[in-house]
């Protein structure tokens, strides 16, 4: 009797666990585009043709591989809608006894397998460095659960930038040379964009009459979407952006809209990459000096250090990770999220390019987006869903702990020690965005005034019982009191103004 294997949209890797547990000639891997993935939230149509896609060119792999693969399209008229309806469906078709799968990204979709009245083995995700057991146990009886000392048992576990049991230059983080803004010209000319093949075509068409109304641009969709094209991508980025990917991590620039970064989050997260293969030939060119430690340090800190920490905080955390409000937030995600026109100019930028992309780079959505929504206190569910939906390497391990914990500070500071808020300054310091802003970066309060300097203050007092305390933000506490006493009402009023005019709708 056969068994059922679960391949998801985003277990896109041959040596994903359950094939390694599969009989290749007796069971059937299952696969499934499905109404209620594909629309849980409205996803940018880029991802899901990138996923069904990949999804496709997966099968067929398999399927010259040997494998015996029952794929279902979106538009099969037997299509059940869901992953669970498949499966129940499959099971009959092949009177198979039971499904194999390796654990879903999303407590969403664990529970919904759980409660499938089918016999159930689901097994590790054996693509991540640390399985939950490690993570739990390093996480057991600490006061605070730094990332930092994460990663470097992640580093010694996987032997990365390791000379014997001491790191590589002498120093575990070189995160202090990777903050220039980006003042010269950009070398690096962005990620590979490949053409539409005959399978990418027919995806094209069947999402853009299904998901048209979506928010995000379909077309020109340039994704790698198959495992060959996701490492031409990686050697690409080695050879052109990996040596200044440090110096310029953190920048933003009006006119490029990927910098030094290494447009891999898609692939690696669908499983067209391995992780830890990514960062060993990372290394090795290190090794073969032709990208310097700074850039090689900070790109594997993010994968094995911050990547794995933040499944490790979705997974120790549970399913009500998501509902969390710690500052208890209720303002709706003001449309211009979705394209709605805004003065601002950097939030305008990195909409756009979101919209156009299904991407924008970490500091855009820490400092921009994430920036703007904790500032005027919107309600991290909605952040957290629109972060879901527009971008293409977004599922929820991995997108929820970086908006509700690090975005949002929604977890009450388990994530991040404190929030991340700024004023114009930083986006000012590390982008040309204030230059062709209609709003002034200098002027602090009157209508000219940059909202993030009127907001951060607004943000600061509306919290000031909680965060007064907090030893990295009494310094801020203490520039607002010297500050004289009408000027800090009238900080207080417009901003009080500015979020008016933003709830009546108005292109602020
Ligand atoms: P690069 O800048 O080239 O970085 C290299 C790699 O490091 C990335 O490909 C990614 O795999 C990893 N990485 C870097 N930072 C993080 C991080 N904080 N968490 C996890 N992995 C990281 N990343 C996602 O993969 N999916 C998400 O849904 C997602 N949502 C985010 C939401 C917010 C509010 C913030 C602040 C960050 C989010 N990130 C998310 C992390 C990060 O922004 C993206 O991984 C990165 O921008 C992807 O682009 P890149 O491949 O060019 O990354
Ligand atoms: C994101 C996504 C989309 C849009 N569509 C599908 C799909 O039709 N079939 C599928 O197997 N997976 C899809 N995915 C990825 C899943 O949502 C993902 O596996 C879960 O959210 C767990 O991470
Ligand atoms: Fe953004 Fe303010 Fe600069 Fe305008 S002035 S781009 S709103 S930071």
């Amino acid at each position: 009797m056969s068994r059922l294997i679960l391949v998801l949209g985003d277990q896109l890797s041959d040596r994903l666990s359950a094939l390694q547990k599969a009989d290749e000639s007796k069971d059937v891997v299952v696969m499934a585009e499905v109404a209620d993935e594909a629309s849980y939230v409205p996803h940018h149509p880029k991802k899901i043709a990138f996923i069904f896609a990949a999804m496709r060119k997966f099968a067929a792999q398999l399927r010259d591989d040997g494998w015996k693969v029952a794929y279902t399209t979106l538009d099969d008229p037997d299509n059940s809608g869901s992953i669970t309806g498949e499966l129940l469906r499959r099971a009959e078709e092949f009177a198979a006894k039971g499904v194999i799968a390796t654990e879903p990204g999303e407590w969403r979709l664990i529970e919904a397998l759980q409660e499938m009245p089918l016999k159930l083995h689901m097994i590790k995700d054996t693509r991540f460095i640390a399985s939950h057991a490690e993570f739990e146990a390093w996480a057991e009886g600490r006061k605070e659960l730094r990332m930092e000392w994460f990663y470097r048992d992640m580093r010694r576990k996987t032997g990365l930038l390791m000379d014997g049991d001491k790191p590589v230059g002498g120093k575990w983080n070189f995160d202090h040379e990777n903050r220039k803004p980006a003042s010269e010209e950009i070398t690096f000319s962005g990620p590979m964009q490949f053409p539409a093949d005959d399978v990418v075509e027919e995806v094209l068409t069947l999402v853009d009459a299904k998901f048209r109304r979506n928010f995000g641009t379909l077309r020109p969709f340039w994704f790698a979407t198959d495992k060959d094209q996701a490492q031409q991508q990686l050697d690409h980025w080695i050879r052109e952006g990996l040596p200044k990917f440090g110096d310029y991590q953190d920048a933003m620039l009006n006119e490029n809209r990927f910098l030094y970064h290494s447009i891999l989050s898609f692939y690696i997260n669908a499983g067209l990459l391995d992780p830890l293969e990514v960062c060993q030939q990372v290394e090795q060119a290190y090794r073969d000096g032709h990208a310097p430690i700074n850039a090689v340090e900070g790109f594997i800190r993010q994968i094995i250090g911050w990547r794995e920490y933040m499944r490790g905080i979705y997974f120790l955390e549970g399913p009500d990770y998501t509902a969390r409000n710690a500052l208890e937030h209720t303002r709706d995600l003001p449309a211009l999220y979705w394209g709605g026109a805004t003065k601002m100019n950097c939030m305008a930028k990195a909409v756009a390019q979101t919209e156009a992309e299904a991407y924008a780079h970490h500091i855009q959505r820490l400092m921009v987006t994430g920036n703007f929504a904790l500032l005027a206190g919107v309600d991290p569910n909605h952040v957290h869903e629109w972060y879901l939906a527009v971008y293409a390497d977004a599922y929820e391990w991995v997108e929820a702990p970086n908006v509700i914990g690090m975005s949002q500070w929604a977890d009450g500071g388990i994530v991040g020690s404190k929030p991340y808020v700024s004023s114009g300054a930083y986006i000012d310091r590390m982008s040309d965005y204030c230059k062709t802003c209609a709003y002034k970066v200098k002027d602090k309060t009157g209508p000219d005034a940059c909202p993030f300097n009127l907001l951060y203050w607004h943000f600061l007092i509306r919290h000031r019982a909680r965060f007064e305390t907090n030893p990295r933000m009494g310094n801020m506490y203490r520039t607002w009191d010297r500050m004289d006493g009408t000027r800090r009402e009238t900080v207080l009023k417009d901003a009080e103004k500015f979020l008016d005019r933003m709830e009546c709708g108005e292109a602020i």
